[in-house]
């Protein structure tokens, strides 16, 4: 085992100077190739074919502080080879999900909100009013996996394209975007205001938490929510990859990496009643913005710090 992972973490060492190198040219290439395609539709970044080393480095979650019991869940690092496929630049934001419920009378109503020392059901919550102030170009937040999912399924239908929900190896593919540190700005999680909309000083002063929740030592300017796109992007030119609100995924849950599809693809078994979640959001520490970490949660819970972004299959010939 010790020789795998050894052997792991020097493929992933290769693979960050090989990538290094091409940094520049990846961007650019996405760049070249975003489109939207419809007025108000998420605009689109062609993501390149690639392969990676998906999971956590050994010794980060140990060096992050992670609890025990949330230990061992992003391992074994394995190499996952990705097809071409389109990732949306931004998070869904309340604009374009208000069009889809108008389009489609989808019903909301109740949201998980923190009050200090738990998560507690409010049904006066929803993603009108998930508990903080937002604007249309925010991050819509108290929506399910299957909410997200009929978002994805009525953009498909409205465009005639295969829009979906990124599977759990494309999100952190895209995420990682060629890099190989534990986030996509390098390993310092107070160098996060730059990049990423997390707990801040920002947040600190606005919502209750416990002695021991930890923040990032800087201000990103955010207490809540940010508008999409207010950070830096990383290397594919796609933004709040990290941090703004968590992100649904297609995957089953499954509390490893042991069997891991490592062709791109959705995992199809598991706890299918759980999906992942990625990315982290608004009010998370440190140690939930980081590429490698999973969460899972049922399909029909909405709560207040999580969204979603769209993928879509690339049909160019
Ligand atoms: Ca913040």
């Amino acid at each position: 085992m010790r020789l795998v992972t050894t052997l792991l973490a020097a493929l992933a060492h290769a693979g960050a100077l090989a990538l290094s190198l091409s940094d520049a040219r990846l961007a650019a290439a996405a760049s070249a190739h975003s489109s939207s395609d419809c007025a108000g539709c998420p605009e689109m970044v062609a993501i390149p074919a690639g392969r990676f080393v998906m999971g956590a480095a050994p010794g980060e979650e140990e060096r992050e502080g992670l609890f025990e019991d949330f230990r061992r869940r992003s391992e074994p690092q394995h190499a996952v080879s990705v097809r071409p496929y389109w990732m949306a630049k931004h998070e869904v934001t309340r604009g374009q999900y208000r069009a889809f419920v108008e389009a489609t009378g989808r019903a909301s109503g109740g949201c998980f909100m923190w009050t200090g020392d738990d998560f507690r059901m409010d049904a006066a919550k929803d993603w009108r009013n998930p508990g903080y102030p937002q604007h249309d170009d925010h991050p819509v937040a108290c929506v399910s996996w299957e909410d997200a999912t009929a978002y994805a399924a009525w953009l498909a239908r409205k465009t005639g394209k295969k829009y979906r929900l990124p599977s759990e190896a494309e999100w952190e593919y895209a995420a990682r975007a060629g890099t190989t540190t534990t986030r996509f700005w390098g390993d310092d999680a107070n160098a996060a205001c730059a990049y990423a909309n997390g707990a801040d000083l920002a947040t600190l002063s606005h919502v209750p938490r416990a002695p021991e929740w930890t923040y990032a030592r800087c201000n990103d300017g955010h207490a809540y929510t940010a508008p999409v796109g207010s950070y830096r992007p990383n290397g594919f030119g796609l933004h709040d990859m990290l941090g703004n609100v968590w992100e649904w995924t297609q995957d089953c849950w499954n509390v490893n990496y042991i069997a891991a599809p490592v062709d791109g693809s959705a995992w199809a078994t598991g706890d299918c009643f759980l999906r992942t979640v990625r990315g982290g959001s608004w009010d998370d520490q440190p140690l939930g913005l980081r590429a490698a970490y999973r969460v899972g949660s049922p399909v029909v819970i909405r709560v207040y710090g999580r969204g979603f972004r769209v993928a879509k299959d690339d049909e160019r010939p």
